[in-house]
């Protein structure tokens, strides 16, 4: 018979085990916590892709992959060089982040649905809405990759491009040979010396790759675009701390182009009484805290890194060497898909 004594305490214990089983079974470190006590962000990134990620002779790391990094750095401890970098090639990258080896992946790499659910992995923020296209020879003649029937192709292996155009060739009945090389420099060499009459990737390296051939100018990016490349930095999954962090920093940079805040403007940012001004900058609520920052955190991204539009420019726009005109990465109120969630 159970009397009411030991009904409660069935009860009891029963409520007790399931708040042992909601539990989650050992907590990860905090990633915020693990940077701070190193006092440096560790951060993934492509081993050498103009306009993106390049290392100067003295060991300098700049482009467009670096600065989301500084951005990072800016806003935990108010210092851009506070960067650990690792470069990965793209056949390691995601299991080197996976397995802890950096906090956080910079570097040209797609938003795909495996690489988040089977590999355990949060994507961020799409920092650079990119496609991929086709490199060829301007004598070639060609105007649109329809023309390519019967090309041999060089691309890289375990790429999302290495999938992309061999459906894109399927797709549209056309023959293909296939180069498959194990990273980039290979791929680029193959194309250079003729081993292929096309190199494929995503567009924003086709730009970066086309400097570095014998005769650049020999050479077009044709128009087409095959396929989405969302590219931006990933982290693990189960620290969501640190997925905002990561997440907001990019957008901090989006608003405060949207608001025009920039390097320059910051001082006078300080002083304005816009709402949204206020809260980007932290004079209004304690945004930055609320992610274990302090509430000026995007006032040092902006102070040492810019604002979206100035990373862009700066690295790989119109004035650089890479020459890539904004297109969809222009903000939405300028006829691009750059967006902002606010920041409230
Ligand atoms: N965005 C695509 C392609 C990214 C990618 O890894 N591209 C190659 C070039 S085609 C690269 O960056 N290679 C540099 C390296 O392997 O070191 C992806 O995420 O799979």
């Amino acid at each position: 018979m159970v009397t009411v004594h030991s009904a409660r305490h069935i009860l009891a214990s029963l409520v007790l085990g399931g708040s042992i089983l909601l539990v989650p079974a050992a907590a990860p470190a905090q990633t915020l916590e693990k940077i701070k006590a190193r006092g440096s962000v560790a951060c993934g990134v492509n081993p050498s892709l103009l306009g993106f990620s390049t290392r100067d002779p003295q060991g300098n790391w700049s482009g467009f992959d670096i600065d989301l990094c500084r951005a990072l750095a800016a806003a935990i401890f108010n210092d851009p060089g506070k960067v650990m970098f690792t470069p990965l090639g793209t056949a390691e990258r995601l299991q080197a982040l996976a397995a802890e080896k950096v906090d956080v992946l910079s570097r040209n790499t797609t938003w795909t649905f495996s690489r988040e659910a089977s590999l355990k992995l949060n994507f961020a923020a799409v920092t650079y809405y990119d496609g991929q296209g086709f490199l060829v020879r301007r004598a070639k003649n060609a105007t649109s990759a329809l023309e390519l029937d019967g090309a041999s192709v060089c691309v890289q292996k375990g790429t999302t491009s290495e999938l992309n155009f061999a459906d894109y060739f399927r797709t549209n009945n056309m023959k293909y040979q296939l180069v498959s090389l194990p990273d980039a420099d290979q791929a680029l060499k193959a194309y250079d010396d003729g081993k292929c009459t096309v190199l494929t990737s995503d567009t924003s390296q086709l730009f970066a790759e086309r400097l570095r051939l014998k005769a650049p100018d020999d050479h077009v990016v044709l128009p087409d675009i095959i396929s989405k490349e969302p590219l931006g930095p990933y982290v693990r999954s189960g620290d969501n701390q640190w997925l905002s962090i990561v997440k907001w920093t990019h957008y901090a940079m989006v608003n405060a182009e949207e608001l025009g805040v920039s390097k320059q403007t910051i001082d006078e940012a300080l002083k304005s009484n816009k709402p949204d001004v206020k809260r980007l900058v932290g004079t209004d609520e304690n945004y930055g805290e609320q992610m274990g920052l302090t509430n000026d955190w995007a006032v040092r991204i902006i102070r040492h890194v810019g604002n979206y539009g100035e990373v862009f420019e700066r690295n790989v726009g119109t004035g650089s060497r890479l020459a890539i005109p904004r297109g969809i990465n222009s903000l939405w109120t300028n006829g691009g898909i750059q967006y902002a969630p606010p920041i409230r």
